[in-house]
C-alpha cells in the first residue's frame, strides 16, 4: 500500500454523548437496547474502527473484540459480553502503517469454519484479509483488492 492520508477523522460537536456500547439482539426490526460497555473516556476517542470475531485458537464465546487506534495499535479484546472487557492482548504495536487500516470487518471466510477471518480496507483503496487470525496475531495475508495502480 502507498501512503495516501488518513481519512478517518473526529468529527466535533457530534456523537459528544455517545458511548462504547452494545446493541444486543439486533434483528430486521431494528435495535433492542443497548449496553453500555466502557463510560465515555479519553482513550476510546482515539479508537478508529472496531470488529467482532472470535480469534482465540479456543473458538470460545462470547466473541472477541479487534480495535485499531489511531496511532496504529491493534488491540484484541477477548470474551467481550455486556460486563464489558476481560482480556486485552496486543496484536500489533503502535506503527505508522496500521494507521491507514480505514475500515475493519471480520467473517468466517475459510475451511476451519471459525468467524475468524479478519478484512482490512487500506486508506489508498487496497482490501487484505488475514484468514485464521488468533491470539498470536495476524498470520497472514491474503490481497483481496488491490489499490489503483
Ligand atoms: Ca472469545
Ligand atoms: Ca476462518
Amino acid at each position: 500500500m502507498c501512503g495516501l492520508p488518513d481519512r478517518a477523522r473526529a468529527r466535533p460537536g457530534r456523537d459528544r454523548h455517545r458511548t462504547r456500547g452494545i446493541y444486543p439482539d439486533v434483528d430486521e426490526k431494528g435495535f433492542h437496547g443497548e449496553v453500555q460497555l466502557q463510560k465515555p473516556n479519553a482513550l476510546w476517542k482515539h479508537a478508529i474502527s472496531l470488529t467482532g470475531g472470535r480469534y482465540t485458537t479456543s473458538n470460545k464465546w462470547t466473541d472477541d473484540l479487534l480495535v485499531r487506534w489511531s496511532d496504529g495499535e491493534v488491540t484484541l479484546y477477548t470474551d467481550v459480553n455486556r460486563d464489558g472487557f476481560h482480556g486485552e492482548i496486543q496484536v500489533k504495536k503502535p506503527n505508522r502503517l496500521w494507521t491507514h487500516a480505514t475500515l475493519l470487518g471480520a467473517g468466517d471466510y475459510t475451511e476451519n469454519r471459525h468467524p475468524d477471518d479478519f478484512l482490512v480496507r487500506w486508506s489508498d483503496g487496497e482490501v487484505s484479509m488475514y484468514p485464521d487470525a488468533d491470539e498470536t496475531g495476524l498470520n497472514r495475508e491474503i490481497t483481496l483488492v488491490y489499490p489503483p495502480a
